[in-house]
């Protein structure tokens, strides 16, 4: 069993069913799904200009391949929603980002894990702390902890992601 974090955002587009999509296909690609946080709108956080709002998730995965595979999938799945790439930080259909491996250290031009910028992000720490608040971060501090320093200034609302 090898347990990964997913970190989903969209904020271009039919944002609810971006995420509905690209839960399927991550779910098709041998990623077994083992949580997941409910859907938090965001205000756009650290981008260069004006953006529409995001809708974020985090997911618990197991996957069994190595990280570059799983990086492929994640991609490939953006991809499959119609992602754009013209700079960085640009609105987006979907943006999948591997948050974390089990303790895994990687640091690599096209993966760097854990997330260098994740401990600063509500976006992704707020998810985060509903699906596993004792997790024990990079900073030494847990989840819960980082959440509660971060405060909740860019989360405009939390809504539960309903299957089906
Ligand atoms: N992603 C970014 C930059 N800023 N802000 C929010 N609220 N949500 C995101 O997913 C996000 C962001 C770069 O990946
Ligand atoms: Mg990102
Ligand atoms: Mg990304």
């Amino acid at each position: 069993m090898s347990i990964s974090y997913l970190s989903l955002g969209t904020n271009l587009g039919e944002r609810m069913v971006n995420l509905r999509v690209a839960l399927e296909r991550l779910s098709r690609s041998r990623i077994m799904i083992l949580r997941l946080s409910s859907v938090y709108e965001t205000e756009p956080f650290e981008v260069a200009y004006s953006q529409a709002r995001y809708l974020n998730m985090v997911i618990k995965i197991d996957f069994e391949q190595d990280p570059f595979a799983l990086l492929q999938t994640c991609l490939q799945v953006e991809d499959s929603l119609g992602r754009q790439r013209p700079h960085s930080h640009a609105p987006r259909t979907m943006d999948i980002d591997v948050l974390l491996i089990d303790d895994r250290t990687i640091t690599h031009e096209r993966l760097t894990v854990p997330h260098p910028r994740m401990e600063r992000r509500s976006f992704v720490i707020h998810p985060l702390s509903e699906i596993e608040p004792f997790l024990v971060l990079p900073s030494g501090r847990s989840v819960a902890e980082v959440k509660k320093a971060l405060g909740d200034d860019e989360i405009v609302g939390v809504r539960k992601f309903c299957h089906g």
